[in-house]
């Protein structure tokens, strides 16, 4: 959105303000702020010895990349130049712009200049500068200043950079490093492709000096009979980024004329209950996606979004979306686009993952094992699909060092921040198949009593491992069970083991909570036929998913099933020559979109489930 010229006046007031820039939480609802977006070419160069950030003693240096430095006599020694450097399109990973940084771990510089006269500065004013995410640990600088730093691949950050900014040009730097390390969340080993670079939207936001930061619109759970019959009590609640008393926020919801005014409290926040006739409000669900239009109001400021009204809660073993029990048509699925195996960029993009799943009959995706852009969780939720959203907290982290827990913690936050209006999610994943112990129980358990005071109206489920059977006995043991209200594992029964015993297998889950298979599946590459016995053809993989549904079809409590996974992703384990080609096989389609045998089969099942 390009606005009016900046006056210089109010650019005087700008430069003259005493912040300095820092990180802030990213508002709630980006995309309904004011905003300038710096998508588009960015200037990049690959420096594997941060050559830009240290000196040949390892120390940081002034002088760096960050500057954008210029010779400014013709003796002037500068080796870099990112006016002369290619471009590449933001945001997008740096593997599959550039064949140079097809396998790439490391640092990479970009810069993009940008004119601050298109934005108009107002009095009483803030900017802001918004990245949705960059994998995995960014520092950004504006004009050759360090705004801030952050860690963690798929999750937002923000920062305040109102003191920073100057009429005219502009620049900013950052320098993406994506080197895995032992201590990161996810740590050195996971099976996708470690995208690197500036993967989602760079928004330049314009706030006012006091803005709304957070707000939550939902349906408490118990609904309750008045008077006047049935009704919902709906809880809204706002937070100012200030900690201002006696503002007063608004809250419009024309379809169901819903005019309200709210006051904050001293910490600049409250939190409300009202009430709506049960008939007037229409319950989202898979069959009926409907979504209210909202406006939220505090002084000039006005933010729209779309929500959706529902509940989700557990009763014994069973799901209850709306107060009915519902089977969640899962499957898996990567930030990966279709067709070009990239990081996901586009809402189109979202849209084809989307459709290739409605195709199969699902009612619900598992976004694994991070979370997905913004764009896929609201496309989802315009189409009826509901959702499991995930950190990566993936296989074996180091459970023990603080920093990894404070990182996780993060990244467990920021989801929830971004997306707790979103009611498509229903569940929030804190793990992926991690090995027990007491290191990790400590671990993941405060990790699932954060979520729980995050918010408190969602499932907390984790990826669980079963351990082999004995007797063709599964039984599922975890201490994690006291704190998930969903119990889900993984199992990969006819592919990594008991090939050919799952007409034998016998599952044991010995928790009155609703049952997820989280996981199952084998691989195959598309167009390769053969016998049933032969691995990576259709015809195994096609067996496989026959005798796996009428194994897991017989575990008491299944509540949902998440096969591995909707289409064929890259990963840098998968090195089979000929089959894999660094594509993890065992999507139901091909990444080209070609659906496989077992595509059918699970199509089938759904169809009755
Ligand atoms: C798993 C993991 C998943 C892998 C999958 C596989 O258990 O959770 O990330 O990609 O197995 O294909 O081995």
């Amino acid at each position: 959105m390009i606005r009016k010229v900046f006056a210089i006046g109010v650019m005087f007031m700008v430069t003259a303000c005493t912040w300095a820039a820092h990180e802030v939480t990213a508002p709630q609802n980006i995309f309904a702020r004011e905003s300038i977006s710096l998508n588009g070419s960015w200037h990049y160069f690959a420096d594997p010895q941060e050559q830009g950030y240290y000196d040949y003693r390892m120390n940081p240096v002034s002088w760096g990349y960050f500057l954008n430095a210029k010779p400014q006599r013709p003796s002037d020694l500068i080796e870099y130049d990112f006016d002369a450097s290619p471009t590449m399109q933001i945001p997008g990973d740096w593997n599959t712009q550039d064949e140079r940084l097809f396998m790439y771990e490391g640092t990479v510089w970009f810069c993009r200049k940008f004119k601050v006269d298109s934005i108009e500065f107002r009095d009483q004013e803030r900017t802001l500068l918004y990245f949705g995410a960059v994998n995995y640990e960014a520092i950004v600088f504006v004009n050759g200043k360090e705004v801030g730093r952050h860690i963690g691949g798929f999750t937002p950050f923000c920062f305040d950079v109102t003191d920073i900014l100057r009429e005219g040009e502009n620049f900013v730097v950052v320098k993406v490093d994506n080197k895995r390390h032992r201590d990161n969340v996810p740590t050195r080993i996971f099976d996708w492709w470690n995208y690197g670079g500036i993967t989602r939207d760079v928004l330049l936001v314009n706030v006012p000096d006091t803005y709304v930061e957070d707000y939550t619109l939902e349906v408490n759970r118990e609904k309750g009979k008045g008077k006047t019959g049935k009704y919902c009590e709906i809880c809204f609640s706002a937070k100012l980024n200030d900690k201002k008393a006696d503002q007063q926020v608004t809250l419009l919801i024309p379809e169901l004329k819903i005019e309200k005014t709210f006051t904050t409290d001293a910490n600049g926040e409250f939190h409300s209950k009202f009430k709506i006739q049960g008939s007037k409000l229409q319950l989202w669900s898979p069959d009926n996606p409907k979504l209210y239009s909202i406006i939220i109001g505090h002084g000039e400021e006005r933010i729209s979004d779309e929500v959706a009204f529902r509940t989700i809660e557990t009763r014994g073993k069973e799901i209850l979306l709306n107060g009915e029990p519902i089977f969640l048509r899962g499957v898996c699925v990567h930030d990966e686009s279709a067709y070009s195996n990239h990081r996901l960029r586009t809402a189109a993009e979202s849209d084809t993952l989307i459709a290739w799943a409605k195709e199969l009959g699902c009612n619900f995706l598992r976004l694994a094992h991070y979370p997905h852009n913004e764009l896929t969780v609201r496309e989802a939720e315009r189409q009826g699909v509901l959702l499991w959203s995930e950190i990566p907290v993936y296989w074996t982290i180091s459970w023990e060092n603080e920093d990894t827990y404070r990182n996780a913690e993060r990244q467990l936050t920021d989801m929830i921040r971004r997306d707790h209006n979103r009611g498509a999610i229903i569940i929030w994943s804190i793990a992926n198949e991690t090995p027990h112990g007491e290191a990790r129980d400590r671990f993941l358990s405060r990790l699932a009593t954060q979520a729980r005071s995050l918010d408190s109206t969602r499932l907390i489920s984790m990826a669980m491992e079963v351990l082999s059977a004995s007797n063709y006995v599964n039984r599922l043991q975890d201490n994690m069970n006291e704190y998930v209200d969903v119990v889900s594992f993984n199992q990969y029964v006819g592919w990594y083991r008991d090939v050919h015993d799952a007409p034998h297998m016998r599952w044991e889950i010995p928790y009155d909570k609703p049952v997820i298979v989280s996981e199952f599946g084998g691989g195959a590459k598309a167009g390769l036929h053969g016998d049933v016995d032969q691995r990576w053809t259709e015809e195994f993989q096609e067996r496989l998913y026959r005798e796996n549904l009428a194994m897991l079809e017989k575990i008491e409590g299944l509540a949902g099933t998440c096969p591995w996974v909707l289409k064929d992703f890259r990963s840098q384990r998968r090195l089979l020559p000929g089959i894999q080609n660094l594509f993890n096989r065992k999507g139901l389609y091909s990444d080209q979109g070609e659906k496989k045998k077992a595509f059918y089969v699970l199509k089938k099942w759904y169809e009755h489930k």
